[in-house]
């Protein structure tokens, strides 16, 4: 793999204040391995929580943010909000809000940019559906997904890329450990092509879609799996342990 593993766990839409307080003493309880980077995304409005009561040993990333600065954006919360409370990183471009809310790639590259700018770590999300796979379409839809992120950028430093193929996601579908290195694979060289060769092998590329404490070990044997974007399985603690725990 390259750099350190990376393990984040993205909450999505779920919890509580009960239920969130349960899984923070879990996390807090549980043993991780020291060579390994975890995150945790809950939803917005739980984030002081999670900052108030998560050991420091995990960070915390929001599930979306602003294209810019606060201001008059209804409903919005922008970066600087989001250091304001103690973030470190942002999940962007996730298939539901490309898929479900509508974000396209030049939307997905401005908030990028402005969060790379005001020193949050971005999860660049990237994948294709399962329509544009069975066409052949895999590595290109990837390839222009990545493109608007590389078209607005100015620096990968602060950028994990994670491959998640829309078809396996929260539906159980793990990809194989094959099809998601394969992927990988073609991300790192269109990063060497396009970017450079030193971005190429430096820029982690974890993987996403029904990860769980079963299917974590085999994907994490391979080569260019540097880590996981966990949706479902990290609102358990143990299983989400297991994972971070997988680094091969
Ligand atoms: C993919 C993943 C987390 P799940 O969306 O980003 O979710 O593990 O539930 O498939």
């Amino acid at each position: 793999g390259t750099g350190k593993f990376f393990v984040g766990g993205n909450w999505k839409c779920n919890g509580s204040k009960d239920s969130i307080s349960k899984l923070l003493t879990d996390l807090n309880s549980s043993t991780l391995e020291s060579d390994v980077d975890v995150v945790v995304a809950p939803p917005f409005i739980y984030i002081d929580q999670v900052k108030n009561s998560l050991t420091d040993r995990i960070e915390i990333a929001a599930q979306n943010c602003w294209t810019g600065k606060g201001g008059a954006f209804t409903g919005e919360i922008s970066a600087e909000q989001l250091k304001d409370i103690g973030c470190k990183w942002v999940v962007l471009g996730h298939s539901e809000r490309r898929h479900v809310i509508g974000e396209d790639d030049q939307f997905i590259g401005k908030k990028a940019a402005y969060a790379l700018s005001q020193g949050l770590g971005v999860m660049a999300c990237i994948g294709e559906l399962l329509e544009e796979r069975e066409a052949g379409n895999t590595f290109d839809v990837c390839f222009q997904q990545l493109k608007a992120y590389a078209d607005a950028v100015p620096s990968w430093d602060n950028i994990v890329i994670a491959y998640e193929p829309v078809w396996a996601i929260g539906t159980g579908k793990v990809a194989t450990p094959q099809q998601a290195q394969e992927v990988h694979v073609a991300v790192r060289d269109w990063l060497s092509k396009n970017v450079s060769a030193e971005v190429a092998s430096k820029t982690r590329i974890i993987y996403g879609g029904s990860v769980n404490g079963g299917n974590c070990a085999e994907l994490a044997k391979e080569e260019d799996i540097d880590g996981f974007l966990v949706g479902g399985a990290s609102l358990k603690g143990p299983e989400f342990a297991t994972i971070v725990n997988s680094v091969a």
